[in-house]
């Protein structure tokens, strides 16, 4: 079996886009943190374009790739052997699909073997960009008492400060010091992760971390570095191992790295330190002065609504989006959620229609190409459902007449997934940062329904809003029943 590689990739047929081959530039301006399946369908694919638009004078523009956990060590090996190239098939629902060719990563560092090597990109003078997708939980942070989490193993170690950084606070803080002691410059800090106000977040998170390890690198940080907030959308599940099969039979290439993703794609980007980089929106990205309504629009509407359509579709066995988002039951009640609930909170965004919006989210959920399962919807709901779901019920409280039905019931469904899965094994586990606190809860059998919504850094002060908690906890009882139909009908019978 041939891997894709810059030698074999010259075999691929014309049908695949093929960039114009870059040279290595020892001085490129940008380093990524988590080369994850997003970062290679959204990021490393805009600066693509960019640097695609004019070869010769954009090569800098190139992307130094890191990985920092040790669990990434596979990935890490088989990227390398690729020579940081892949393919990125984005498909249409109409069954359309392109595929091209991505060579913008140009290498691969690994935070446990190349630590060295990282700092000095971070101090490097020509690094311009540093960004990020590291996940919802990755920023170390307790959401519900605003707290970055010092006490941390991994966090706790850095600060120790005897041995190689291990985590992206660790690196920041060593590799920034070396920037300000060398007098250089300051750089842009991009979060692209899934979380509202993203920039601020990494900001927040960074000079706490600064605080316990240097507070006076914390004021050079505010003078030297910008940290934009944006809005990331691009559809991306999980590569599955038919993908690559389907791509080997295909071009007779094994391409470890495939991409497949639907063929929308929205980024739109704080516009804050972006005057040391080149100008973005011709390449699809829009900058505007505040980002925050924006984010607000597709955490409250698409984020939440692969929560409501996954949790629900997974109890009523049907294991993929593009299904359970055509089950009539589901539709309807995603609708609700989206025209009583959300957006009447979100504040408005000249010229967008949050009703299109939400028509256009609903018919990108059932693009059968790209076969979303809802079980990667369902991992990590511990950090996704507060900051997808959560923070509309919120502002609904502060309405006069709060409409939070279907967010009772989502938990509820929530519940019940949690519930299901510990029934099944004592020893299942589920994919989520709170996995231990979770078993905990749910193998004890008895009151989980209470001692879930009791968790703070969870639902907050939710748990006591009296009508809420009871709404979900009838639901939740019904559920138990396993009568899923039953409960579906009675809310829609209600609202
Ligand atoms: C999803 C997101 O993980 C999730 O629950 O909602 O990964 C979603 O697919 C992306 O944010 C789309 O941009």
């Amino acid at each position: 079996m041939a891997l894709l590689n810059q030698q074999h990739s010259k075999q691929l047929p014309a049908s695949v886009l093929q960039p114009q081959a870059l040279p290595v530039v020892q001085k490129n301006h940008i380093m990524h943190i988590g080369i994850g399946g997003f970062h290679r369908a959204h990021q490393a694919y805009t600066w693509q374009q960019l640097i695609q638009s004019n070869p010769e004078a954009n090569a800098a523009w190139r992307i130094t790739g890191v990985c920092l956990l040790p669990s990434d060590k596979p990935f890490v090996e088989a990227f390398r052997k690729q020579d940081q190239l892949y393919c990125l098939r984005s498909c249409a629902a109409d069954g359309k699909a392109e595929t091209m060719l991505i060579n913008s990563l140009q290498d691969l560092l690994f935070g446990p073997e190349d630590a060295e090597a990282i700092l000095a990109k971070i101090a490097d003078p020509a690094t311009r960009i540093i960004s990020f997708t590291i996940t919802e939980g990755g920023y170390n942070v307790d959401f519900e008492q605003k707290k970055f989490l010092l006490d941390t193993a991994a966090i706790a170690e850095d600060l120790n400060d005897t041995a190689a950084p291990k985590t992206v606070f660790g690196f920041l803080a060593k590799g920034l010091q070396r920037r300000k002691e060398a007098g250089l410059n300051g750089l842009t800090l991009m979060s692209c992760d899934n979380i509202q106000e993203n920039g601020e977040v990494l900001h927040f998170a960074l000079d706490a971390y600064l605080d316990a390890f240097d507070p006076e690198l914390k004021a050079w940080v505010a003078a030297h570095v910008h940290f934009p907030n944006s809005m990331v959308d691009r559809i991306t599940p999980v590569t599955k191992l038919a993908d690559k099969d389907a791509f080997e039979a295909s071009y007779g290439l094994r391409d470890e790295a495939l991409i497949v993703c639907e063929d929308y794609f929205q980024w739109v980007l704080e516009d804050k330190g972006l005057d040391h980089i080149p100008y973005l929106p011709p390449f699809g990205v829009e900058v505007v002065s505040d980002v925050r309504p924006y984010e607000s629009m597709k955490l409250g509407i698409l984020n939440a609504g692969h929560s409501l359509v996954g949790l629900i579709g997974n109890a009523l066995g049907i294991y993929t989006i593009h299904e359970a988002v055509q089950d009539p039951m589901i539709a309807r009640i995603f609708t609700h959620y989206a025209k009583q609930e959300a957006i009447p909170v979100l504040q408005e965004i000249k010229g967008v229609s949050f009703t299109t919006y939400f028509e256009k989210v609903k018919s990108r959920f059932s693009n059968a190409m790209i076969n979303d399962s809802t079980a990667r919807i369902i991992s990590g709901s511990s950090d996704k459902i507060p900051k997808f779901l959560l923070p509309i019920t919120l502002k609904q409280f502060k309405q006069e007449n709060p409409q939070w039905k279907a967010t009772a019931l989502v938990i509820a469904f929530w519940w019940f997934y949690l519930h299901q899965e510990y029934a099944k094994n004592e020893l299942s586990d589920i994919l989520d940062n709170r996995k231990t606190a979770l078993k905990g809860i749910f193998q004890q059998k008895t009151n989980s329904i209470d001692l879930f919504m009791a968790m703070e850094d969870i639902f907050g002060e939710l748990g006591s809003q009296k009508d809420f908690y009871s709404c979900y906890a009838q639901y939740a009882t019904q559920l138990a029943t396993g009568d899923v139909r039953a409960v579906l009908s009675q809310f829609l019978e209600e609202v």
